[in-house]
């Protein structure tokens, strides 16, 4: 049987680079996304010791004609996507809403609702002729609850709760499946983007606790993926043991 196809947004790092190494070694092929083209090349090189096929797609996903572009310029078979996971995402800043900054405000709304979109309106459709299809959103804990200072990055992922619950509607006469993973705090590059860079603040985030890895939610991911055809896992909730829910961590 021929090998199936995954498209990852943000593979670049974190979440999304694990998934595309277990997809690899599941025998996926990979089409792999992100803004940092040297990470895409290097991961694609790693990952073609699976003996699966890799490209690369470099585009940011806040931009519309980009997304296009780059979905539009898939050749053969490479437009049969069987699973699309969106994962490109991020937090920018923490503070209070009265002042927060526009341009965080901003990133984290283009990113992670418009270009989950944007990838989302290009790539279903591909789907939608083959009947068939799985798309993964990477939401968050953050999308079930609100927590302090995290306004508007929760307001993004309850947006994302929002759109899966909703493509699941839309897209069910199709013969898609669609799911929604919530992961709590898990130790990505997450709060040094978070943080602008301050990657000691970023490392108190994960201290006095031990917080799941991108590796945990991306064999979460893989199990919702390797379903038998008749099964769709709607969504999942993962926080580590020490996390109650979006604001309470039992820190030693
Ligand atoms: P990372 O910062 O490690 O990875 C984020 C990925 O998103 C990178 O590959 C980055 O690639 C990509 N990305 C960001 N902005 C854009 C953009 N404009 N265009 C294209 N790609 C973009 O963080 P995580 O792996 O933790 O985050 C992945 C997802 O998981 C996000 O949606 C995040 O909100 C979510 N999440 C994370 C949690 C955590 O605690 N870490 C918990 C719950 C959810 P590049 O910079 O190369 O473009
Ligand atoms: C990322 C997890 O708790 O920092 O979505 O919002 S959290």
């Amino acid at each position: 049987m021929a090998n199936k196809t995954i498209l990852i947004t943000g593979a670049t790092s974190g979440i999304g680079e694990a998934a595309a190494h277990i997809f690899s070694a599941n025998k996926y092929n990979l089409v792999i996304t992100g803004r940092r083209k040297e990470r895409l090349e290097k991961l694609a090189e790693e990952l073609s010791k699976q003996n699966v096929e890799v490209l690369t797609l470099c585009f940011d996903v806040r931009n519309n004609d980009e997304v296009e572009r780059n979905i539009s310029s898939l050749q053969g078979n490479w437009k049969n996507i069987d699973v699309l996971i969106n994962n490109a995402g991020l937090a920018s800043g923490l503070g209070p809403i009265q002042n927060g900054e526009l341009d965080d405000w901003e990133k984290m709304i283009d990113t992670n609702i418009k270009g989950l979109l944007y990838v989302t309106r290009a790539v279903s459709p591909l789907m939608i002729a083959r009947n068939s299809g799985h798309i993964i959103n990477i939401a968050s804990l953050a999308g079930k609850d609100v927590y302090p200072n995290g306004n508007v990055y929760c307001a993004t992922k309850h947006a994302v709760d929002a759109l899966s619950r909703s493509m699941r509607i839309d897209l069910l006469p199709h013969g898609i499946k669609v799911t929604n993973i919530a992961p709590g705090l898990v130790e990505t590059e997450f709060s040094i983007v978070r943080f602008h860079g301050d990657k000691e603040r970023a490392d108190n985030v994960y201290k006095g606790f031990q917080p799941l890895t991108a590796a945990d939610i991306a064999d979460a991911i893989w199990y919702a993926a390797s379903r038998p055809a008749h099964f769709c896992v709607n969504d999942m909730v993962l926080t580590p043991l020490a996390q109650a829910n979006a604001y309470v961590v039992n820190k030693k």
